[in-house]
């Protein structure tokens, strides 16, 4: 007998989907079932906001979107965290919650609130599946959640339809993903006006944002033969960092992070801004942007900007065509003094690793990027941290850095690094994390070892959700609710079985990483850090 629950894992075996991430209940138990041996593998996660966050990552390092399930009730509330995730860093994902029986619809019922309610403002669409209609609405499903801009789509699966035998024949031709939505032709009288802003403008600064990272491979390396055919300063976001701070490219640095006041002064003669996947959700235009600076946006959505500020031209649709085309552009002249350029990376670079006598944050980030392979991947949670990372880190290549920015979800980096392991197991990956941050999500490190991921989890313990004392430090506020323990407190020679490696020098700390890059399992590098130097480069 064939149940829809067989329907629903086969439809996302044949969409390419590897993993289900999810947290049971007793109503999810028949599909969990249908997965057995069906080529696609639940995993077992300790909270279903990690199921979110590691669905997310697949989503993003696939390009097919990640799947991840709940209960209903608390399990669907639980999972909202990661189903956000995808919806403001715009990833591809599909979200199943379990449900009660059909006949308890409406009713009062222990655990039963209306989930549709609940992941509408988070989901690009939010249905339930019914009889006869299920392999069509997941292909619906996939086609929703990854074009452009993609999101996560949220399914119901009532318990009963789960158990119940289906009509449909497995492997029904049709039903299968049918590719990326996504056009490919340039509007070719906004090009050209582009065109003509750009050969006028005396300083035309280029900005990339986090659309660029689902352009492919293609598209960056077009975006960076325009760049340097015409020598032009670039900004990035943190997300879209990979895509640009390479040393042929004339990279000022990253929007709205540490020193950000730094990056601002090198653009201030900006008179165009050239925006390319430019996605605002990061960090708004209003926010850098002067309301007399012309915005040039391309991107695969329209701008998102105040009627205050000057929107010059937008070209809107697909990235790869945009950046070819972009790409055929050369021999612009600007003003720009790139010999200023190298001179203000140095003095960036100064500010943010100052002469500080104890074990700093800079100092973790230094030695972590001497130990990591070129292909290596890290994942970066919120906090004081992500800042110095994102303006520190150099990623060579754009999909070597991974964090939660639309959504700014501190939780994230460790989950997702389980999640990237999965996907790409060959490369090397590391979780960097607050304390704050592992202590959310510290049940997944025996996820890892369960697994026998060889993860490591790169912990910044300097005892504080930093970032928020920072915030009341400088307002002369007291420091209350941001202390997490004492300076005592140990965290013990290992966490559900992976060794914890307290390191507080830079020597130490690359000898646990040396021996945590090359074990079986996952490891835990507690770095010990003096968190003072916060107060000056963020
Ligand atoms: C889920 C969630 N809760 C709260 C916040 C607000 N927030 C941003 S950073 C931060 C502090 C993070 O502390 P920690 O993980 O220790 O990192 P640190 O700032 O010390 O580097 C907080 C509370 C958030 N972004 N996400």
């Amino acid at each position: 007998m064939t149940t829809h629950a067989d329907v629903v894992a086969d439809t996302l075996r044949r969409a390419g989907i590897r993993y289900v991430f999810g947290y049971p209940g007793g109503q999810n138990v028949r599909f969990i079932e249908a997965l057995h041996g069906s080529g696609v593998q639940f995993v077992l996660v300790t909270h279903e906001a990690s199921a979110g966050f590691m669905a997310d990552v697949y989503g993003r390092l696939t390009g097919r979107p990640g799947v991840c399930l709940s209960t209903l009730g608390p399990g669907a509330t639980n999972m909202t965290t990661g189903v956000g995730n995808a919806w403001l860093d715009r990833v591809p994902l599909l979200a199943f919650t379990g449900r009660m029986g059909q006949k308890w619809q409406g009713r009062t019922v222990q655990m039963q609130v209306d989930h549709q309610a609940l992941y509408r403002p988070i989901t690009k669409w939010s249905t339930t599946l019914t009889a006869g209609a299920v392999q069509e609405t997941i292909a619906r499903a996939i086609d929703i959640a990854i074009a452009e801009q993609p999101g996560p789509v949220h399914l119901d699966f009532p318990e009963d339809l789960a158990e119940e035998p289906s009509e449909e024949s497995l492997g029904r031709p049709g039903a299968v993903l049918s590719g990326r939505a996504r056009g490919a032709t340039v509007d070719e009288s906004a090009l050209a006006h582009i065109e003509r802003l750009i050969r006028t403008a005396r300083y035309p600064l280029v900005a990339v944002g986090l659309s660029m990272n689902r352009a492919g491979v293609a598209a960056t390396s077009a975006l960076r033969r325009f760049l340097v055919a015409n020598r032009l300063p670039v900004v990035s976001t943190m997300m879209a960092k990979g895509q640009v701070d390479d040393p042929s490219v004339d990279f000022v640095g990253v929007l709205g992070r540490a020193r950000r006041d730094l990056v601002a002064d090198f653009c201030q003669p900006a008179d165009l801004v050239i925006a390319v996947g430019y996605d605002p959700v990061e960090f708004n235009y209003e926010e850098w942007v002067r309301a007399d600076l012309p915005i040039v946006h391309i991107d695969t959505v329209r701008a998102d900007l105040d009627d205050r500020h000057v929107l010059a031209a937008q070209l809107v649709g697909d990235l790869g065509a945009a950046t070819e085309r972009l790409a055929e552009i050369s021999g612009v002249t600007h003003g720009w003094d790139l010999s200023a350029l190298a001179a203000h990376r140095r003095r960036l670079y100064r500010a943010l690793t100052p002469d500080w006598p104890s074990f700093s944050p800079h100092h973790v980030i230094e030695v972590l990027r001497r130990s990591l392979p070129d292909d290596g991947l890290i994942t970066v949670d919120v906090g004081a941290h992500t800042h110095l990372i994102a303006q520190l880190w150099e990623t060579r290549g754009p999909a070597n850095l991974l964090v939660s920015n639309g959504w700014s979800s501190m939780g994230f980096a460790i989950p997702a690094a389980i999640g990237a392991k999965l996907v790409e197991p060959e490369r090397p990956v590391v979780a960097c994390t607050g304390d704050g941050g592992l202590l959310m999500m510290a049940g997944e490190i025996s996820t890892a070892v369960r697994l026998r991921l060889p993860v490591v989890f790169l912990v910044f313990r300097d005892r504080f959700l930093s970032l928020i004392k920072v915030k009341q430090d400088r307002r002369q506020f007291h420091r209350d609710g941001v202390e997490l323990f004492g300076p005592d407190l140990r965290f013990g020679d290992s966490l559900f079985g992976a060794p914890v490696r307290t390191v507080g020098d830079p020597r130490a700390m690359e000898e646990a990483l040396r021996q945590a890059l090359v074990a079986d399992g996952p490891t835990v590098v507690d770095a010990t850090v003096d968190p003072a130097e916060y107060d000056v480069v963020l």
